[in-house]
């Protein structure tokens, strides 16, 4: 279906996921889905997270939202649920489980194919609560694209939704738009002046909690609106280490969560200007603590020649016991 007004969204012109058959993709079918990405600017997937890790990622949100609104009703403070959610996500970014979320095997498998081997998080995850009388137009998206507020032409979006969705609240993009360029906007709408450009509009209304949704910075998107349950997500970006960042994504640093073996070699021999013979002789090692990031790198021994354990897992099951 096209529009021609596209900075007044007609929410009646949108269209359902569910009726399209719009396909999600896996691990094992990342070449089909670079495919649809290329010419969609979006891509959905499903099953790369364990199951009992988005469960814990929701209950955790739940549970300190509500213990934030308790606490502003408790002590009279205003009911601030941006403040809620960027404190919970500060939290909740410490929690174990969430290390699993930013990078397991099977993201860093999806992103080789769209950034390479040298993958940059971009700082300051954002967790969307979309109630059901969720107002205002920062939860409740009009129509823009992402490197218009900021984003660099070399990052990708990764929403990652927690719960389930309906059509009336859920995200919705205009397939192929990313293919127009930077499209002009004048104040949290697109340009008038820019006229027709034939958009359809599409409510990603199949979503379920677990799957992800990724996009170019230049597709056009929105918020169908709010609907009868929460919808609850967590926006992430990831870029290459070696294409440019936006001023914004410089601002907010990265974490580096993989790299090839051209760089794990670079990090062995040590210096950019490869002035030789730094390990010469000696152990051909990186720094142990390194070691997740570079998922190349020899497995590591103690300085007294054994296997090292997973320690961070048995720290991990001693947690309760440290204080
Ligand atoms: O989830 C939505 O409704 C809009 C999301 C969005 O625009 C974003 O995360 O950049
Ligand atoms: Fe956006």
């Amino acid at each position: 279906m096209h529009s021609n007004s596209p900075d007044n969204l007609d929410r009646k012109e949108v269209s359902s996921a569910l009726d399209e058959k719009i396909p999600k993709f896996t691990v094992n079918e990342v070449k089909e889905s670079l495919r649809f990405f290329s010419k969609s600017g979006y891509a959905i997937y499903k099953g790369i997270y364990d199951a009992e890790d988005i469960v814990n990622c929701r209950e955790y949100i739940f549970k300190s939202m509500k213990k934030l609104e308790s606490i502003a009703e408790v002590n009279s403070l205003p009911f601030d649920r941006f403040g809620f959610a960027q404190a919970s996500m500060n939290a909740l970014q410490k929690q174990c489980f969430y290390e699993n979320l930013e990078a397991n095997e099977s993201v860093c498998n999806i992103l080789l194919h769209y950034l390479g081997p040298d993958i940059a998080k971009i700082g300051w995850d954002q967790i969307w609560y979309n109630l059901p009388k969720s107002e205002s137009t920062v939860l409740v998206k009009n129509i823009h694209t992402d490197a218009w507020t900021g984003t660099s032409v070399n990052t990708l979006f990764w929403k990652l939704f927690l719960t389930g969705v309906e059509f009336a609240n859920t995200l919705g993009i205009c397939p192929g738009s990313h293919l127009l360029g930077l499209v002009p906007v004048r104040n949290r709408a697109i340009d008038s002046n820019h006229g027709d450009l034939l958009l359809d509009y599409l409510a990603l209304d199949c979503l379920e909690a677990g799957d992800v949704v990724i996009w170019h910075p230049f597709l056009l998107h929105f918020s169908v609106g709010t609907g009868k349950k929460c919808r609850c997500s967590i926006t992430m970006r990831y870029s290459s280490i070696h294409t440019p960042f936006s001023s914004q994504e410089k601002g907010l640093g990265y974490k580096s969560i993989s790299n090839g073996p051209m760089g794990y070699i670079m990090r062995v021999i040590g210096s950019d200007y490869a002035s030789p013979f730094r390990v010469l002789g000696g152990s051909q090692a990186i720094d142990r603590r390194l070691i997740s990031i570079y998922p190349t790198a020899p497995r590591p021994i103690t300085e007294f020649g054994e296997q090292v354990h997973d320690w961070d897992k048995l720290l991990k099951s001693e947690e309760g016991n440290l204080s």
